[in-house]
């Protein structure tokens, strides 16, 4: 392996580890860029060489956060190419990444617009966490000149609501914050949810923040509408071929600083949970605002998804995360 210049691409790795870089968007965008700049550097002597370094740095970035399925498909794109030279392929590696980056930052844009009819003049928003795709929602009907107000969950235990509430204060909206567990206190006053998310599965299902479920359960016992904001990249082709998505758990120091003075007591900090399409009404992507049951054709037709290796790409490869696994 070339170490010299995998430098930079395991700082990235190591972001995106640690949270630095979060956000399933936002993870995609940094790992497409980081094997675009690793694959300029490459010194391969051979196509095979090449592809092999590619792949060991694809791996690098694939062990850091198993969830999101942006990630595994943002690394597929990336990687994927049919030349038969090393230069050749390099070009391929680096107009892929930039293409991946581009259209990502648009589809966030493309939901905003679509998603933003949805919402009307003095609607009241419950989001949750901190999703660039929910908040592009927001910010568009704020633009549209509708009123409208927020109400932010503090999102425990990383706090992400406190990065919500400071991009909605730059946008000048009117919000509220809330602790997780006061969401079914303000249900009644919500006339929309609207969420990100890491994974859709091929059932319509969606894997987001920890409480997100808990927040779909309330809004499905309210009557509220319940609206996820999913770039199409946020589908899962490995949920087809049966397999279970992957649920971080991440370290107990995050939940309990003093953990260790604790005999008796293990602390749980699964990262995300799953909310069944059921209590979904619409999933807003790039290509349209869909229903949940929809899914299964976004990853035939938009993923390019066919029956080879290459869709075995799993997050969960050489990761040290305790983790479990969810339909
Ligand atoms: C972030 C999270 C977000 C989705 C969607 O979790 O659950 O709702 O990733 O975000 P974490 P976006 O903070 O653990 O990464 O719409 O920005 O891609």
């Amino acid at each position: 392996m070339n170490d010299g210049s995998m430098g930079p691409l395991t700082e990235t790795a190591r972001k995106i580890s640690s949270m630095e870089v979060r956000g399933a968007g936002r993870i995609a965008r940094a790992a497409a860029a980081s094997l675009r700049d690793f694959a300029l550097q490459i010194d391969a002597q051979s196509l095979e060489e090449f592809n092999s370094e590619i792949k060991d740095a694809a791996d690098i970035l694939l062990a850091t956060r198993p969830t999101a399925v942006s990630l595994s498909n943002a690394v597929r794109m990336v990687i994927r190419h049919r030349e038969s030279s090393v230069e050749a392929a390099r070009r391929s590696v680096v107009s892929n990444a930039d293409r991946f980056i581009e259209d990502s930052e648009k589809a966030v844009e493309k939901i905003g617009v679509i998603g933003c009819r949805r919402i009307r003049n003095g609607d009241t928003i419950l989001t949750h966490c901190n999703s660039m795709a929910a908040l592009s929602i927001i910010a568009a009907a704020h633009r549209a000149g509708k009123e409208i107000n927020v109400i932010a969950t503090e999102s425990r235990p990383r706090w992400q609501g406190r990065l919500t509430i400071g991009m909605l204060e730059e946008m000048g909206i009117k919000t509220e914050l809330i602790v997780d567990s006061a969401v079914r206190s303000v249900m009644n006053d919500v006339d929309l949810v609207v969420v990100g998310a890491d994974v859709i599965t091929a059932n319509g299902s969606l894997v987001n923040k920890i409480g997100t479920a808990q927040i779909a359960l309330c809004a499905h016992e309210a009557r509220t509408s319940f609206m996820v904001a999913a770039e199409t990249y946020k589908f899962s082709p490995q949920t087809i071929m049966g397999e279970l998505v992957t649920i971080e758990e991440r370290k107990a120091e995050e939940v309990l600083p003093e953990i260790s003075k604790f005999r008796h007591v293990r602390v749980r900090n699964p990262a995300f949970d799953v909310t069944p399409h059921s209590y979904i009404d619409v999933i807003c992507t790039e290509v349209g605002a869909i229903p949940p049951e929809m899914s299964y054709l976004i990853i035939k037709e938009r993923l390019g998804w066919e029956m080879d290796e290459s869709t075995s790409i799993s997050n969960s490869s050489g990761s040290d995360n305790h983790c479990c696994y969810c339909e």
